[in-house]
């Protein structure tokens, strides 16, 4: 093949957010704009760059992922990259993605997704690059990648065929080749080294009645949750719903929380299913959710920490340490303490997990936007979430027959006490308007923090707070302006913070919680128990006054 160079011209606006380069498909279909973002991330490949590396590609299999890796196609091929392992029709999970690089020992990857944002010609795409650890890149590189975008005048093309991503097995061309795989083998071998699957696959044998819903929501799990549901561990192939990966995942939302999962609630509410799942559009979020249970993400990660000691994984590599970012609840803190082991607060985004992972200094992280996950990769992981559960459950159930969700649940607030948690979203948010919500904020905890430290809203009175700062205990890099905290004198927090991934305007983000240690309370409904700290976060970030919004848009 021969080598072209293209001239071309920069757009503005290619930088990568929390998770990538997250845009309207339209804005990636202009002329040249894929094809300068995928220049410009293998300009900015750490040494030795592009030349000679081998790279994994794939995606969840959204509207224009197959033009987006025909041009990653030809472009590796000009930059002399040697080797693409692509996951056939261009499906991997993101957590798949993870696994392959690290199992096979490549350079990186390429994810194409924009995870739980809907699809589709008139919605989101992505792209994401992740370095040889299997993770997102860290800041210093997507930096770089957004720089380079600003000024970027050619890229080099090669005239490879086409090829079809159908077809698994090898083509080469000259020094170049492309290898296609099945996208589920790799990761069904990992998961089965890390859980007691004879343990899971038993427990449903001994306990017929205990059915399990899982649901992709047309996003790309569902390949890997009927091998992993149905043919590993035994279950009904009605247990997995929706498991069709489709380009616009049906014309909905492929984000597993409480409004977008909502026919999995109804129907596990219906058919009196104890044990409830669903994914996001990559595979990377999960939500919880049984028979009148469930699970909060926050205490998720905490739950699945508090028992690492019998799942198979943890049992031969220790619990190193424990992370969670900035606005998920302190639930894990408290798991942290009686484990004695490290806990670890990063900024929002798994890319700040992956430093302390490699550093060997962390097992278990999660985040409290449904993503909880361990350093067998560098992800987070739905699936993997799923069976730390199921695990957990079948385990439980050795010495306590019949618990399920909810029991473990409240074993857990009866040791612990709980978080009661809630976030809120103000979505499509003016940038100006948002960005005055922060000043104002920023302003708060900062030079006016003298006469708002001791104030009282409603009944809950300020102690404290601030702009997060994190300083990698690792490579000492420091990442500011991560969110605003406040803390109240019994303990109450809320975290406000705009998004790092949407693709049009800004959004808001509001965390609050709540910690009771009285018993009475544990069984309350999450809303009421915080809708006063609700109310104060209100009046002071006075989102509605700054926005002219009087609701938000998604409460999780
Ligand atoms: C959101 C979540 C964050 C998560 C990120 C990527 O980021 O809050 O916890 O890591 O999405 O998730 P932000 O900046 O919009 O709040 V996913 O499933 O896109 O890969
Ligand atoms: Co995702």
């Amino acid at each position: 093949f021969t080598v072209k160079t293209v001239p071309t011209t920069p757009y503005e606006g290619q930088k990568p957010g929390t998770s990538g380069l997250r845009k309207r498909v339209k804005v990636f279909q202009q002329e040249n704009y894929t094809a300068n973002f995928i220049q410009a991330i293998f300009d900015a490949m750490p040494s030795p760059g592009p030349k000679g590396a081998t790279l994994v590609v794939g995606g969840d299999g959204r509207y224009y992922s197959e033009d987006a890796i025909k041009i990653i196609i030809r472009l590796a091929a000009g930059n002399e990259v040697a080797k693409l392992i692509v996951g056939q029709n261009g499906i991997l999970s993101t957590p798949a993605t993870s696994n392959i690089i690290r199992k096979r020992q490549t350079n990186g990857g390429i994810i194409l997704t924009a995870s739980h944002n809907p699809g589709g010609p008139n919605h989101d795409f992505g792209i994401k690059f992740n370095s040889s650890n299997g993770g997102s890149a860290p800041e210093a590189v997507t930096n770089r990648v957004y720089e380079i975008s600003r000024n970027i005048n050619q890229y080099y093309e090669a005239n490879i065929p086409e090829v079809s991503l159908a077809s698994l097995g090898k083509q080469t061309f000259g020094n170049f080749t492309i290898e296609i795989i099945n996208p589920v083998n790799d990761y069904v071998e990992l998961v089965k080294e890390l859980f007691d699957f004879d343990l899971i696959k038993n427990f449903f044998v001994k306990n017929p009645n205990y059915k399990v819903l899982v649901d992709s929501l047309h996003g790309v799990t569902g390949p890997y949750a009927i091998r992993i549901f149905v043919n590993e561990l035994g279950l009904p192939r009605s247990s997995v719903q929706n498991d069709v990966p489709l380009p616009d995942f049906g014309g909905s939302h492929p984000d597993p929380n409480l409004v977008y999962a909502k026919s999995l609630v109804d129907r596990i509410e219906e058919l009196d299913i104890p044990f409830g799942a669903a994914f996001d559009g990559d595979g990377d979020r999960h939500m919880i959710y049984g028979k009148g249970a469930f699970v909060v993400p926050s205490d998720s990660v905490a739950i699945i920490a508090e028992y690492a000691s019998i799942i198979p994984y943890f049992q031969s590599t220790g619990l190193k340490g424990v992370a969670r970012s900035m606005p998920t609840s302190r639930a894990l803190d408290l798991v942290a303490q009686d484990k004695n082991v490290d806990l670890f607060v990063v900024p929002t985004g798994w890319k700040f997990f992956g430093n302390l992972m490699d550093a060997g200094r962390l097992s278990i992280c999660g985040e409290e936007s449904f993503g909880t996950g361990a350093d067998c990769i560098r992800e987070k992981d739905g699936i993997w979430a799923i069976l730390a559960w199921l695990n957990i459950i079948a385990k439980v159930n050795e010495t306590k027959p019949g618990s399920g969700i909810k029991d473990i649940l409240r074993m857990h607030y009866e040791k612990y006490g709980r978080y009661f948690y809630l976030r809120t979203d103000y979505e499509e948010v003016e940038s100006e308007k948002a960005n005055r919500v922060i000043d104002h904020l920023r302003d708060l905890v900062g030079p006016s923090k003298g006469t708002f430290f001791g104030k009282t809203f409603g009944e809950f009175t300020v102690k404290d707070g601030d702009d997060f700062e994190y300083r990698d205990p690792v490579d000492g890099s420091i990442s500011s302006h991560q969110g605003i905290r406040i803390y109240f004198t019994d303990g109450s927090r809320i975290v406000i913070r705009l998004s790092g991934t949407g693709s049009q305007g800004a959004t808001i983000r509001v965390y609050v919680e709540k910690y009771s240690k009285n018993p009475s309370e544990y069984d309350l409904e999450t809303l009421p128990a915080v809708q006063g700290l609700i109310d104060a976060s209100l009046e002071i970030s006075k989102i509605n006054e700054y926005t002219g919004r009087t609701k938000p848009d998604v409460v999780t």
